[in-house]
């Protein structure tokens, strides 16, 4: 009797179904096909690896409750102090980092799809050097699935999953961007001989009737079915809807990042709408009313309280900050889930309160807000965003008071911070000697 084992592995008889190569039918699928949505990738998946990582550099988690309570590691690094010039820079890398991630999903589908029957390859792995190979392959898929599923759902500011959302979202991403780096040190060399042995964009031009298996005499490879059936689409019209897909779902971020009459256009947009009236009509992350703000909390009793720390303290009030010089600057608001918008905001010079509790030079501010719980209540600036003349404590906006939705009685407002820095309801706000980080 023979052992059971080496039977079960046995490349000559694979379990039934997706096993047998004989399976997979699309005459589509080859390296050609693979290798051309793996260089559309190569080009869009580093542009959101490295806008994620810039944008964990802007958020500068190390800076008071910035974390918002992540545990920070060894891979939490923290490169260059973020510039605040010119002022739309963190809309402009979050507007790439979500836009370019959405279209990335169309296309990562299809290359899903392109390579999908390996994952069923008899047997799983002939050496232990392609066992390795195809163990990155779950951190690559897995990762990719993983930062994409996240990311929609944070844009939708929708968390049905029970772990914070910027933990797992940015140490995925490092298991992500590690796999995929060796994947692309494994695989670029295949990819050009696959791409230049059918002359690049050759097999674009193909008609439906000409459409068929790719030749084995270019690239040899187990992705050429070998039972193909005819083609009911073309190479072009397959990658044209895959593009068509990415170009529709890269549009919904590009239409809430810049804004004006593409906005009304992202129709699947989560932030399209305006809201408020008049100079406070454009969109809101987070209403009062979500906030369990009401016109209560920020009535005639509102004080600002004002504080160096280990130094002076002052209580202002609203009639008191607004009697301190204003001034006027068109800031931009970039959200992390890439909706951005820029206003005319009026108020009074961060430095300048700085200043009045007499503080001076480089700075760093924590802030908070009304809002008795939620990740926002707090958040800190760095020095340079202190120094920076345009960063306001804004009590106005477009000429018109802030409405209770855009942060009344007072929010801050920076330049080039991510949006989720510019507190709104402002309680208190504290000023210490930066340190030497
Ligand atoms: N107190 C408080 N301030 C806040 C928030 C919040 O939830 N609470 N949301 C932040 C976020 S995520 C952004 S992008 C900006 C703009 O949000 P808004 O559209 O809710 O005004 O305000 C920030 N300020
Ligand atoms: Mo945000």
């Amino acid at each position: 009797m023979s052992p059971a084992r080496p039977r079960l592995l046995d490349p000559e008889r694979p379990p039934p179904g997706p096993f047998r190569p004989t399976w997979w039918k699309s005459p589509l699928r080859g390296p050609w096909l693979t290798s051309m949505l793996g260089l559309v990738l190569l080009v869009a998946i580093p542009i959101v690896a490295l806008t994620g990582f810039l944008s964990n550099d802007a958020y500068d988690p190390r800076l008071g409750d910035n974390a918002v309570g992540r545990h920070l590691g060894i891979l939490d690094f923290y490169l260059f102090p973020w510039p605040t010039h010119p002022s739309w820079l963190y809309a402009l890398n979050q507007g790439l980092h979500v836009g370019v991630g959405l279209a990335a999903v169309p296309l990562v589908l299809a290359k899903l799809w392109s390579v999908i029957p390996r994952l069923f390859l008899w047997p799983p792995a002939r050496t232990p050097a392609q066992a390795l190979e195809r163990v990155s392959l779950v951190f690559l898929v897995g990762g990719i699935v993983f930062e994409l599923a996240t990311g929609v759902l944070n844009v939708q500011v929708y968390y049905p999953f029970h772990f914070f959302f910027t933990d797992a979202h940015y140490y995925g991403a490092w298991v992500f961007t590690a796999a995929f780096a060796v994947h692309v040190a494994l695989k670029l060399p295949t990819m050009r001989k696959a791409l230049a042995a059918r002359r690049w964009l050759a097999p674009l031009r193909e008609s439906l009737e000409r459409t068929g298996p790719e030749p084995p005499a270019a690239v040899a490879s187990d992705l050429i079915p070998i039972a193909p059936v005819p083609a009911t689409m073309s190479r072009r019209a397959l990658l044209g809807t895959v593009g068509a897909g990415s170009v529709l779902l890269g549009f919904q971020g590009a239409s809430q990042s810049i804004g004006g009459a593409l906005r009304p256009l992202g129709l699947l947009a989560p932030r399209r709408d305006g809201f408020g009236r008049g100079a406070n009509a454009f969109q809101v992350n987070r209403s009062a009313a979500a906030a369990e703000i009401s016109g209560d909390d920020v009535g005639h009793d509102w004080r600002l309280e004002l504080r160096a720390l280990g130094g002076r303290r002052l209580s202002l009030s609203r009639p008191q900050l607004l009697a301190l010089p204003q001034r006027t600057h068109s800031l931009t608001i970039g959200c992390v889930e890439g909706w951005s918008t820029t206003q005319r905001w009026s108020g009074v010079p961060l430095r300048d309160l700085a200043a009045l509790v007499g503080l001076r030079g480089q700075l760093t501010l924590d802030t908070e807000s009304l809002e008795q719980n939620g990740l926002f209540a707090t958040a800190s600036l760095g020095s340079e965003a202190v120094a920076d003349e345009r960063s306001l404590l804004a009590l106005r906006v477009n000429g018109a008071d802030l409405s209770l939705d855009h942060g009344h009685p007072a929010r801050v407002i920076a330049p080039a911070v991510p949006g989720v820095h510019c507190t709104k309801w402002v309680a208190k706000l504290t000023f210490r000697a930066a340190q030497r980080r």
